[in-house]
């Protein structure tokens, strides 16, 4: 039997636990394929709709988190064909759908492709080894699952520019100066980093979790007026939350909250 391509487990003790999503081609760095695409998204939206999964960790191998897109798989498509199948882009919108946090825990190569599902992640933590690169203008193609709009919309244009149109690689320092990853650990500490935020967002309302990460994306997808707009009604919706009364009350009590997702 074929090693599966995702390894996906539970990890955690409480009640909502975290799903943990290995990508697991390591003789290619992990290139994204149509299959791995397709088992990813499969697993992405089971745990989004698992009560018993509060937040999400996709990660790679020590080598690599993904040195990005199949080239192999790519390399004979005509311009037709990409128009006609569904290409890699069916499954590549997947990640977008979920409603639960995504952390992307990075060490080794995360490029092309690989570097635009770290940047669909929520939120990236790296390892030291980390190096974050747009490479695809050396195979006379550009960034295609949107990395033209969102490393701009991380690093600033001038070093999104730099990156796209010289194809060099940013190691992890420089990704955290520029806003790309939140935090840089050691490369043996990382998986314990990602899990532990992880925890911290499954103790945390479900429901309030979710809607916090949609007005952060909010803030990407449109003016600064609408976006605020957007954000001051959810604010209000979540006071029609248990959730809300129990942790103000716990604050104003001094003792830790008891969230029920209500
Ligand atoms: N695809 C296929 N195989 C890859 C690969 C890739 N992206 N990257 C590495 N490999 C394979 C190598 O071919 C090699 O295989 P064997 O020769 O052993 O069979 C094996 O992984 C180990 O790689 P290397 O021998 O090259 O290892 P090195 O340490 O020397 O170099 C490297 C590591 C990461 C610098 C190098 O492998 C490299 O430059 N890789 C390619 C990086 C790259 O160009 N990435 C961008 C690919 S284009 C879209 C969605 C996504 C995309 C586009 C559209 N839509 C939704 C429309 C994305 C496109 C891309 O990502």
């Amino acid at each position: 039997m074929s090693e599966p391509l995702v390894l996906v487990e539970r990890r955690g003790e409480g009640v909502r636990g975290t799903a943990l999503m290995r990508l697991n081609r390591p003789k290619q760095l992990n290139a994204l394929n149509s299959e791995l695409m397709d088992v990813l998204g499969r697993a992405l939206l089971a745990a989004d709709a698992d009560d018993g999964i509060g937040c999400i960790v996709i990660t790679g191998n020590e080598r690599a988190f993904a040195a990005g897109a199949d080239i192999a798989a790519m390399a004979k498509k005509t311009y037709a064909e990409a128009l006609a199948e569904p290409f890699i882009t069916r499954n590549w919108e997947t990640i977008r759908q979920v409603r639960k946090p995504v952390i992307g825990a990075v060490a080794g190569f995360a490029l092309g492709g690989g570097c635009e599902l770290a940047m669909m992640c929520d939120f990236i933590i790296a390892a030291d080894t980390a190096k974050f690169g747009q490479p695809e203008i050396k195979l006379a193609i550009l960034p295609g699952a949107g990395g033209t709009q969102r490393l701009p919309r991380a690093v600033g244009k001038s070093k999104a520019m730099d990156l796209v149109l010289t194809a060099r690689m940013m190691d992890a320092a420089e990704a955290e100066r520029a806003g790309l990853v939140s935090r840089v650990v050691a490369a043996d500490k990382l998986l314990d980093e990602a899990l532990a935020a992880a925890e911290i967002i499954n103790g945390l309302s479900g429901p309030a979790v979710a809607l916090a990460k949609a007005c952060v994306n909010k803030s990407f997808e449109g003016g600064l007026a609408d976006g605020v707009d957007y954000e001051r009604r959810i604010f209000h919706s979540l006071f029609a939350t248990a959730d809300q009364k129990e942790g103000m009350a716990a604050f104003l009590e001094k003792r830790a909250p008891n969230f029920t997702a209500r």
